[in-house]
């Protein structure tokens, strides 16, 4: 007579204990690291995430300062371009939003405390690897005839063709009226995630 193999051992364990754990390690792979990626984090209405961040584009147009106001009052800031990937997704992102060619965007870096020092808005330094200034910019343009003696110290970003090499920079009077970029970090919405 054959002695039972694992057979009905490994039944029964498939139907209780392994089935148990295999489960788990299920939800373990798909409930919990899966969702720790994009597809679970949460910007709110008017937002568009994209590598773990936020971005608003602005329909409205008002002064640097004033568009900066209203990005704070929702929770984010004028958008800072920490590397060529974001500087990438916004130059395209503007090509389809921009109306007609004057029709740009503030980003957060100003030069209005000390002429020529560039700094982004939480205070850093724009980094020299990453700058992509148009042709000819910044050159604190003082207007025909000195009509803007204060000269221009925000910048702001588009091109509605296509840049070359990315290259859409400009630096605008801070009190001209634009449309603008907010960012801000996207929120972990985990909890809310069901595994199917
Ligand atoms: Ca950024
Ligand atoms: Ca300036
Ligand atoms: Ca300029």
């Amino acid at each position: 007579m054959r002695r039972p193999q694992g057979g009905e051992e490994g039944k029964r364990c498939g139907q209780s204990i392994c089935c148990a754990i295999i489960h788990v390690l299920i939800y373990l792979i798909f409930c919990s690291d899966l969702f720790k990626d994009e597809t679970c984090l949460k910007c709110g209405a008017g937002w568009e995430l994209h590598g773990g961040t936020c971005y608003n584009f602005s329909t409205g147009k008002s002064s640097w300062t004033e568009s900066r106001r209203s990005c704070r009052d929702l929770g984010g800031d004028l958008v800072k371009i920490d590397s060529r990937e974001e500087q990438m997704f916004l130059e395209e992102k503007l090509r389809g939003l921009m109306e007609e060619a004057e029709d740009k965007f503030w980003i957060g870096l100003t030069d209005s405390e000390l002429e020529g020092r560039w700094l982004w808005v939480d205070g850093s330094p724009l980094n020299e690897s990453l700058k992509f200034w148009c042709n000819n910019e910044p050159d604190n343009w003082k207007g025909i005839n000195n009509q803007n003696p204060a000269g221009e110290d925000c910048v702001r970003m588009g091109e509605r063709g296509g840049a070359s090499d990315l290259k859409c920079w400009l630096d605008k009077s801070c009190d001209d009226p634009h449309k603008s970029i907010c960012e801000k970090t996207a929120v972990s919405g985990q909890t809310s995630c069901v595994c199917g």
